[in-house]
């Protein structure tokens, strides 16, 4: 017993808390601004368009008593195609992990059938999860926002109201959040914000400036692969091939006279240079790959990555 005493030492401090927090929600209430708010840096795309986060995100919240994991997930919503279904196995699967699980509703509109079923999806794979209710968007609600239509959809009593982009009620989510997390040590270095490596990080920001930029089937019709990525001293070289779905949409992502595909590079070019802290030389394509949602080794290829199905 002793000896197991000395390799299980509590050498980080007893009353030290760490752990994952799924954030969870429909899609568009605000997640990922949520998350980069909490963090004061931008770790995950947020566009205003819905299903725009497509993949389980760390980011890394921490204080002098708890490391905080927030697991960005995409929003809970019914699949109509593989990447879809990736999608929703992902969310759920962040749901069983959970530490705590933080649902986030949007306070601006009155609670959907949606949210009711995600309560349900709560009640099935974190029944006894510690759950935070966060009322996000407040900032658009009026000045007497009645929060009773919200408050039925749960009975937990640990409930915030927060704007993501004013800010404004993040100290007290991180102060309802912490001591509901168990004691644990430091899994990650005090100034690490996110596990994603630049690549990742390079196809993000592209895939938001598309989101950003156009509409209708665009947006979920588009995913971005590097093809290239290279750091030298002072300069990052970044060819990327952004994949649509249909000829019709890759008129529409460049634009009359190239003019679309243009904004997108120097947007994203921009916000590369920020991030890499480089000058960066960035060239992109656009190649149609017809169905690519349904498309398990194209979604593999870029990073959405379904386990192989088991052959009955
Ligand atoms: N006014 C206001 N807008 C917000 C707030 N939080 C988020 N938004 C906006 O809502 C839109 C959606 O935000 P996201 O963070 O992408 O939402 P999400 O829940 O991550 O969405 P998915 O990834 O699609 O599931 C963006 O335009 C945000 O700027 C808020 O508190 N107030
Ligand atoms: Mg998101």
């Amino acid at each position: 017993m002793d000896e197991l005493d000395s390799i299980f030492s509590d050498d980080w401090g007893d009353d030290h808390r760490s752990g994952l927090v799924a954030v969870i929600g429909r899609p568009n209430v605000g997640k990922s601004t949520l998350i980069n708010a909490l963090l004061g840096q931008k770790v995950a795309i947020a566009t205003p368009k819905p299903q725009t986060t497509r993949q389980r995100q760390l980011g890394i919240y921490t204080s002098a008593d708890a490391q905080i994991l927030f697991v960005d997930t995409p929003g809970i919503h019914k699949p109509h195609t593989l990447l879809g279904n990736y999608m929703q196995t992902v969310a759920r699967h962040a749901l069983r992990d959970a530490d705590v699980v933080l649902w986030i509703v949007d306070a601006s509109s009155a609670p959907r059938k949606a949210d009711r079923q995600i309560g349900d999806a709560i009640g099935q794979f974190a029944r006894h999860t510690p759950l935070v209710l966060c009322l996000n968007k407040r900032d658009l609600c009026d000045k007497n926002f009645d929060d009773s239509s919200h408050l039925e959809l749960s009975d937990t009593p640990q409930v915030v109201t927060t704007s993501a982009t004013e800010p404004r009620g993040l100290e007290d989510l991180l102060d309802c959040l912490t001591p509901l997390l168990p004691f644990g040590p430091r899994y990650f270095p005090a100034e690490q914000v996110s596990e994603a490596n630049m690549r990742f990080i390079a196809a993000e920001i592209i895939r938001e400036k598309v989101i950003e930029f156009t509409s209708d089937e665009i947006p979920h019709s588009a995913a971005v692969e590097i093809e290239w990525f290279e750091e030298r001293p002072g300069i990052s070289a970044i060819e990327a091939v952004i994949y649509v779905e249909r000829e019709s949409q890759k008129g529409i992502v460049i634009g009359k006279g190239g003019r679309m595909i243009k904004r997108i590079g120097v947007a994203a070019r921009a916000e590369l240079q920020q991030t890499l802290e480089t000058d960066v030389r960035l060239e992109t394509r656009v190649k149609v790959l017809k169905n690519w949602r349904s498309n398990e080794d194209f979604m593999r290829r870029v990073g959405y990555a379904l386990p192989k199905r088991k052959k009955a």
